[in-house]
């Protein structure tokens, strides 16, 4: 069944929304924190996580409209259609299977009316075989040494992806250094050729359509470069390539055995749960790695069948589609407080930007209400001494996402117990502020008397300013993958609002096609 086709400010729900928002714009979140089991009522608990969404500009009726609107639109019927894998890509003709990728059910998967999952499960075995034989030092460069460094070279969803994991999952990693070179930019690779010896690295070349030009330049330089010490026969010892397009890998001198699949039905920014996540087994080991994709399966689940007002996922995309086109609201803030999680802001720039900035609707029209949001952010407590000010006391209204975990991962209980204060502390300090008779009172009582006048204004923190408490246990892989997997479907549900594709992203290929023609043109 086709995605419905519906602008969402026609709706039932969009008309209620405008005429709900005119009477509560003005509500003050301190206000609604004395509602009676007001967290209780906005919570949602799901195993290992804690969802708090009190801390906003919403009452019951609001969640209650919202929630219509996701009907209204076909939310449910177009969770189902991504989930049995129908075209939904439309204008790239594809299905969108991230999560048939990790799903662990025997239900077939059809798409083009064939079961994708006898594929799935053989390049995951294929992921863990050479992972082991990597990691435990079996496989040997061309000099009979083992491996020691890891190499991803891609760009963009070939890149970001297994970056923010393996960064985030540097406590459970291995013995192996791993690098990534992305960019064009000929320092980058330098600076990673650097600290490599050619006998001992491997060389990860992740590319669904090997044409990619930062990437083949990246993957051509560091060819040449291994080929001063080593010779074309030892190519196979290092360079593997994980890619839908053989016969450009193939024409490179990368040996078919070491060739991992990707599927036209897996989207770049989608598609660390597939063998572009390849560094990322091999840095933490096959076993994390499957618990990585076990957590975003829990996810999976969660959204498909939960009732939109206990699903995670889709009350955060509401609440954010509410800032976006009643609030105005333009950005967004990401703000993890574990400095594991310091990618993450710019991965989920991505996942989102390129998913939902789009300005016409599936009927292929502009459209005349806002999509898809910016989205920024860094970990705390660093952030706390940069930008948070203008959060706290600028003109602009920023929701927020805290993300935070109960435990930390070394312990220092005293170091976490800090970071915990802090993190709540700013969350308390957006919602609730200062008032102008706190103040007073502050400087009356610090000896500032006579400065009362003078600094008063200043010291006021109008508070009021909304964020979501995303509450994990701990850093788990499993945790990681049902945080990202959350992020994925929040993404999918604001583009069912929307009426927009997500999963398309046209928008890149105009600067591409004129940086081709300037090259040629020099
Ligand atoms: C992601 C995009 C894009 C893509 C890169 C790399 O969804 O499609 O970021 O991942 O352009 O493409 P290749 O994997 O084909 O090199």
């Amino acid at each position: 069944m086709a995605l419905k086709n519906i602008n969402p400010t026609t709706t039932n729900s969009w008309k209620e929304l405008t005429n709900h928002f005119n009477y509560v714009k003005d509500i003050n979140i301190k206000d609604l924190s004395k509602e009676l089991n007001r967290k209780e009522d906005f919570s949602i608990e799901f195993e290992d996580l804690l969802v708090d969404f009190s801390k906003n500009r919403i009452t019951k009726k609001t969640i209650a409209i919202l929630v219509e609107l996701a009907k209204e639109v076909g939310l449910k019927e177009a969770i189902e259609s991504q989930f049995n894998g129908e075209v939904i890509n439309v204008t790239e003709g594809r299905a969108v299977m991230h999560t048939a990728l990790r799903s662990t059910s025997d239900t077939p998967v059809l798409v083009e009316g064939k079961n994708i999952k006898p594929q799935i499960q053989s390049a995951l075995r294929k992921i863990k075989s050479f992972s082991n034989k990597v990691i435990s030092g079996k496989w040997k460069g061309y000099t009979g040494k083992s491996i020691t460094d890891i190499v991803n070279i891609g760009i963009g969803g070939s890149d970001l992806g297994p970056d923010m994991i393996v960064e985030s999952l540097q406590f459970y990693k291995n013995q192996l250094t791993t690098h990534f070179v992305s960019n064009v930019d000929g320092d980058h690779v330098s600076e990673i050729i650097k600290k490599l010896n050619p006998e001992t690295t491997l060389f990860v070349i992740v590319s669904k359509t090997f044409t990619t030009q930062e990437t083949i330049t990246n993957a051509e330089t560091l060819k040449n470069w291994f080929l001063k010490s080593a010779t074309i026969f030892d190519i196979p010892k290092h360079f593997v390539a994980v890619s839908t397009n053989l016969e450009a890998v193939d024409n490179f001198g990368i040996d078919k055995n070491n060739v991992f699949p990707m599927w036209d039905w897996v989207g770049g920014r989608f598609s660390l749960w597939s063998a572009v996540g390849l560094s990322i087994s091999l840095s933490v080991g096959f076993d994390h790695y499957k618990a990585l994709l076990e957590g975003a399966e829990e996810m999976d689940l969660h959204f498909r069948n939960e009732d939109f007002d206990k699903n995670i996922p889709v009350i955060l995309a509401l609440i954010s589609v509410w800032y976006n086109n009643f609030y105005k609201a333009e950005t967004e803030a990401v703000l993890p407080y574990s400095q594991y999680l310091k990618k993450l802001p710019d991965y989920l720039q991505q996942a989102v930007m390129e998913s939902n900035g789009k300005g016409v609707d599936r009927n292929g029209n502009k459209v005349d209400y806002q999509t898809g949001t910016i989205v920024w952010g860094s970990t705390g407590t660093n952030m706390q001494h940069a930008f948070m000010q203008l959060v706290h006391q600028g003109t602009k209204l920023i929701p927020a996402d805290f993300i935070g975990y109960k435990e930390s991962l070394y312990g220092l209980t005293d170091h976490h117990k800090k970071l915990m204060s802090n993190f709540y502390g700013q969350i308390e300090a957006l919602a609730f502020g200062k008032t102008k008779e706190e103040v007073h009172l502050e400087l009356k009582f610090s000896g500032d008397e006579d400065k009362i006048n003078q600094l008063l204004p200043f010291k006021v923190f109008e508070g009021n300013r909304p964020s979501n408490t995303i509450l994990f246990n701990k850093l788990t892989p499993r945790s990681l993958g049902k945080l990202v997997a959350l992020y994925e479907h929040k993404i999918y549900t604001q583009g069912i609002l929307w009426n927009i594709f997500s999963y398309d992203q046209f928008g890149v290929e105009l600067g591409k096609e004129l940086a081709k023609k300037l090259l040629k043109a020099q």
